[in-house]
């Protein structure tokens, strides 16, 4: 039964943890990096979410011999030729801060007119050492000003469509209606589901 199977949510993120768990509800337990004892800096080197992502379940694979699963997320801008995507953590500098981040976003858009973009989730499973990929996407659109302080990156600055409040003006369970991680964590959820029932 996968309900009762051990998965290693390869993150050290802990926004990203609470916000799948809340998707999750009590259909899976997954370990985090920290409950599980594992120190790592996991390396994320590559051009692209899902070379990352694939990097980041095959490390902590290394490391654990256990199933286990990761995602890595970027935010792509139309007008930005889908910047600042696999950057979207460092896309002002080493440092990794939100703030910064924002401020460098709004700067570059400053003269564009199209401000639509989109979050894009990649979830690479890697189960008996079998790996899947899992994509989740939310369009929406960067607003001018930060507005709301709940989430986490560039929440503050993008309003989903549906909707005419930042992600940062939302609660988890308001965000999860709309989110790219939400709609990449049910396809894993739907997968896991199918594996169990053809065992
Ligand atoms: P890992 O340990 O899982 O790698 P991370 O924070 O390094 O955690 P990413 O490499 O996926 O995660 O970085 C993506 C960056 O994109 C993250 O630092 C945020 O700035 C931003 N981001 C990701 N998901 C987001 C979301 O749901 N809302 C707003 N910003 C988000």
């Amino acid at each position: 039964m996968y309900k009762h199977m051990k998965l290693i949510f390869a993150t050290n993120n802990q926004h990203k943890v609470d916000e799948i768990r809340n998707v999750l509800g009590q259909t899976l337990d997954i370990i985090t990096l920290k409950e599980a004892g594992i120190e790592a800096d996991i390396p994320e080197p590559y051009d692209t979410l899902e070379a990352n992502a694939s990097g980041k379940s095959a490390y902590i694979f290394q490391l654990t011999g256990a199933d286990c699963f990761s995602e890595d997320t970027g935010l792509e801008v139309a007008a930005l030729n889908g910047e600042p995507g696999v950057k979207s953590a460092r896309y002002a500098g080493e440092h990794r801060s939100f703030d910064a981040n924002i401020d460098k976003l709004l700067s570059n858009l400053a003269a564009k007119q199209d401000r639509s973009a989109r979050f894009r989730t990649v979830i690479s499973l890697l189960i008996d050492g079998k790996e899947m990929l899992f994509e989740g996407i939310c369009n929406g659109q960067i607003i001018t000003e930060k507005r709301g302080e709940l989430g986490f990156g560039y929440d503050p600055v993008f309003i989903p469509e549906g909707s005419d409040r930042t992600f940062a003006e939302m609660s988890l369970e308001e965000k999860n209606r709309f989110s790219h991680r939400k709609k990449a964590t049910e396809k894993l959820v739907a997968f896991l589901n199918k594996l169990s029932t053809n065992h």
